[in-house]
């Protein structure tokens, strides 16, 4: 898993931010892709709409995990423990993003929601801030695979100066510190630019972001 285990900060970088380019290997993320496919045909993707005007998102999702991020037009953003459309709960989380928790993040206090990004091609993602978790000081881990994407970061507030980052199959990136309350989005995604996703997930990219949704 370690092939470069380089950890990048940048002093123009909110304070938090890290990114390690390409720190799990081709192996790993064949495995991760696999466990990915395997957990889809048991919870789909859904599309989810935002709170009020209903409006469905480009990116579709899923999730592994005892918890797992929804949003709906009717009850908004929020984590629950079961999928929306099949009412089950959600697939396990998978022992090489544990792992990959444990080594960065935390060993004592698992993530409980693996978010999983699908974006196909011309998918984006606003900017945002997650907060929908009690845990909001514990890092958010993000893994990227597929096609890579052009990651915006600005501030604590809208409207600020941002920068671009560049996220590319096998890049994990943590938000962690001031980071963590930054605002955030996916620009786009470059189209053929990175390994194929499987079939049966379709081109484009899958972003898996672990979260401390709870307190201990
Ligand atoms: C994405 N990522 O990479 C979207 N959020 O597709 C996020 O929104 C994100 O990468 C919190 C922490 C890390 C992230
Ligand atoms: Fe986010």
């Amino acid at each position: 898993m370690q092939a470069t285990f380089h950890a990048i900060r940048e002093p123009d970088w909110p304070e938090g931010l890290v990114l390690y380019p390409g720190l799990l290997t081709g192996n790993s993320c064949q495995s991760l892709l696999e466990a990915v496919e395997e957990a889809l045909k048991d919870a789909p993707l859904f599309v989810p709409r935002m709170p009020g005007s209903g409006r469905p998102f480009s990116v579709r999702m899923s999730n592994f995990g005892p918890l797992g991020w929804v949003s709906d037009k009717e009850k908004g953003y929020r984590y629950e423990p079961l999928h929306p459309v099949t009412n089950k709960p959600w697939p396990e989380m998978p022992a090489i993003l544990r792992d990959l928790w444990a080594r960065l993040v935390d060993p004592r206090l698992p993530p409980e929601a693996g978010l999983i990004n699908y974006y196909a091609p011309g998918a984006r993602m606003g900017l945002h801030v997650d907060a929908d978790e009690e845990a909001t000081d514990v890092p958010i881990l993000s893994v990227s695979l597929g096609w890579t994407a052009r990651f915006r970061i600005g501030g604590l507030r809208r409207g600020g100066h941002t920068l671009s980052l560049v996220l590319k199959h096998g890049d994990v990136l943590i938000m962690g510190g001031t980071a963590r309350r930054c605002y955030h989005g996916i620009d786009r995604i470059y189209p053929e630019s990175g390994p194929s996703l499987p079939a049966a997930i379709g081109p484009g990219r899958i972003n898996i972001t672990l979260r401390r949704v709870t307190l201990p």
